[in-house]
């Protein structure tokens, strides 16, 4: 059986929503593995010998783990062609790929060095110029993306859900515990919401017990 660990409200959602997708449609099971990231989990041995880097996702595959989301979402979809979670078709799969490649490395690491910028510095004021300056990026990031969702019919790649939907469900919820008001983006919040309510992406989201809005609005 594949086993994924994940964290709650980690970027470890997009294989975890999409490995629920997998068993609604195939009944094929899997393991879902809680790492506690707030308490560090993946610095220990344990979870180092599976993944050195201590970062979710990983998938076990067959005993052998398979790091870094797109060659996670690559695989299942090799697995489960049936389902379509990456497009057959060349250009439409490449320029799902390209995208996700941008979400992984652009995306992804602003936020990173919002949420950890002692990753990134050691001085206090250079971390505090880190998060602000990337808060920027981060909603620049929002607007692209904000912007490709507008056209979405229903999801990005047309009919069916993909890896894509579900990295987009992430960001905007990022957006929200680094100030940025989902309210802001009237259509991109109510496709996460319309994603969200998904049997199997609801499922996964009940399983992480993390609310689909972090933003709280200032009293
Ligand atoms: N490029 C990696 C990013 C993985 C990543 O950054 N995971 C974060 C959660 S969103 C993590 O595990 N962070 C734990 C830590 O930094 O201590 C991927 O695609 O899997």
């Amino acid at each position: 059986m594949l086993k994924l660990y994940y964290g709650p409200g980690a970027c470890s959602f997009v294989p975890h929503a999409a490995l629920e997708i997998i068993r609604a449609a195939t009944g094929e099971d899997f393991e879902a593995r809680l790492v506690k990231l707030h308490k560090g989990e993946q610095y220990q041995p344990e979870f180092k010998a599976i993944n050195p880097d201590s970062l979710v996702p990983v998938l076990m595959v067959e005993g052998q783990p398979l790091t870094q989301i797109i060659a996670i979402s690559q695989y299942l979809d090799a697995r489960y062609p049936q389902l379509e979670l990456l497009p057959k078709e060349a250009w439409a799969r490449a320029r799902t790929l390209s995208t996700m490649a941008w979400m992984n490395n652009t995306v992804h690491p602003a936020f990173t060095h919002i949420f950890m910028p002692q990753k990134f510095a050691e001085d206090e004021a250079a971390r505090a110029e880190l998060k602000r300056y990337n808060g920027i990026l981060f909603r620049q990031h929002l607007e692209r993306i904000a912007g490709e969702i507008a056209k979405a019919a229903p999801y990005w790649n047309g009919e069916k859900i993909g890896f894509l939907d579900l990295y987009s469900v992430v960001f905007l919820r990022w957006g929200g515990l680094a100030g940025i008001d989902p309210d802001s983006f009237p259509g991109y919040k109510a496709f996460v919401e319309r994603v969200a309510a998904l049997p199997p992406v609801a499922a996964a989201l009940e399983r992480e017990r993390q609310p689909l809005h972090y933003f709280k609005k200032a009293a």
